[in-house]
């Protein structure tokens, strides 16, 4: 079992795209573990970004990150992290594959919609960052046994 942090961005919160965005991995079969609405501080959003300072789009990309509430998650599955990187789809929906969230609902690299750890270690530690060990729930869910093999 691998676990991920997924983000619902600003844009797919004013734009009413949350429930559209989890049903996707939801019905994937993916279990929620975690789940809390906020609204980043530009503290907050630069540690998480803190991989791409200095970069020309840092600065812009803070600032979009913290400028609306997003919905922040956690999602547990095998192979989470690559099966939701894959139904993101591409950083740039101009490349993203259709049917994919970013394909579907989003023209622009700066305006994206959601965010997926990129790597089991990435994990981790974007996860901690967003939730106490309190806040993630180890649950049975009674149709794992149609889900998982
Ligand atoms: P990812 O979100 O697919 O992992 P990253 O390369 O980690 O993509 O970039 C983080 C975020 O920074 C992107 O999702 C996007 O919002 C923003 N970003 C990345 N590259 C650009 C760019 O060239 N212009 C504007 N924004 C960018
Ligand atoms: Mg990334």
């Amino acid at each position: 079992m691998e676990r991920t942090l997924f983000i619902i961005k600003p844009d797919a919160v004013q734009r009413g795209l949350i429930g559209e965005i989890i049903t996707r991995l939801e019905r994937r079969g993916l279990r929620l573990v975690a789940m809390k609405m906020i609204r980043m501080s530009e503290e907050l959003a630069r540690r998480h970004y803190a991989i791409h300072e200095g970069k020309p789009f840092f600065e812009p990309l803070v600032a979009y990150i913290t400028s609306a509430p997003v919905v922040v998650m956690v999602w547990e599955g095998p192979k989470a992290i690559e099966i939701v990187r894959r139904t993101m789809g591409a950083t740039n929906p101009a490349e993203a594959a259709p049917g994919t969230i970013r394909a579907d609902y989003a023209l622009e690299i700066g305006r994206n919609l959601v965010h997926g750890s990129d790597g089991p270690q990435t994990a981790v530690t974007e996860i901690n960052l967003f939730f106490t060990p309190e806040e993630i729930l180890s649950w049975e869910r009674d149709t794992d046994r149609w889900i998982l093999e």
